[in-house]
């Protein structure tokens, strides 16, 4: 099975990325599944045409996005994207959308067709905190999962897409006086090849 993993680069006032921290750090035995990696910048309509035309040229059976969530302090994953675009900042090309629909005429809302609850348990066996979460947000990270999952399904193509957000790790809060919640960079390597692993055995 051929899983397609993506992460983000740096946004708003981090330096770092904790979701592209991980994905660099990401090994998942080739017996696993065969993963193809890829950076994307948050930008919202460059993102999403840099992950379909990997799904073209790759064509892997699943897609797993992967973001940071600041202000989260568990694995959160993701069970719907909603079209719509509202931006609290610019994004990495300056592009602050409020209240814009992702595509017109297309679905209100698609849920993720990866198995959330079986990756939550799983996760969460491996003692890491993990949840479902019911919001991707309106920013870079849920016009991703709406793209993509527009794409699968307009395309009607035989893959499966999810989101999972990551909190901050450690070092994007040193000496921040209000400290978001950060969880080990090794945790969230771990619960990402959990995700893989999940993804292609299955379950709700
Ligand atoms: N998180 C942002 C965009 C990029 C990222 O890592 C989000 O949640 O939309």
């Amino acid at each position: 099975m051929k899983i397609l993993v993506t992460a983000f680069d740096a946004f708003g006032d981090d330096s770092v990325n904790s979701s592209s921290e991980a994905l660099d750090a990401l090994f998942v035995p080739e017996e696993t599944a065969s993963i193809v990696k890829l950076k994307l910048p948050t930008v919202f309509g460059k993102s999403e045409m840099l992950l379909t035309d990997a799904i073209k040229e790759h064509k892997p059976d699943a897609v797993l996005c992967v973001g940071q969530a600041s202000g989260r302090a568990a694995i959160t994953i993701e069970r719907v994207a909603i079209n719509i675009m509202d931006a609290r900042i610019a994004d990495n090309e300056g592009f602050k959308p409020v209240d814009v629909p992702i595509e017109a005429d297309a679905p209100a809302a698609y849920f993720s067709t990866v198995p959330i609850k079986a990756m939550v348990k799983a996760i969460s066996e491996a003692g890491i905190p993990a949840e479902v979460s019911n919001t991707a947000g309106t920013y870079v990270c849920n016009r991703l999962l709406y793209g993509a999952l527009h794409y699968i399904a307009v395309n009607s193509l035989p893959i499966r897409a999810g989101f999972i957000h990551v909190p901050c790790i450690p070092k994007q809060i040193e000496g921040m006086d209000k400290k978001p919640p950060a969880m080990e960079p090794e945790l969230i390597v771990r619960a990402l090849e959990i995700a893989v692993r999940v993804t292609v055995t299955g379950g709700a």
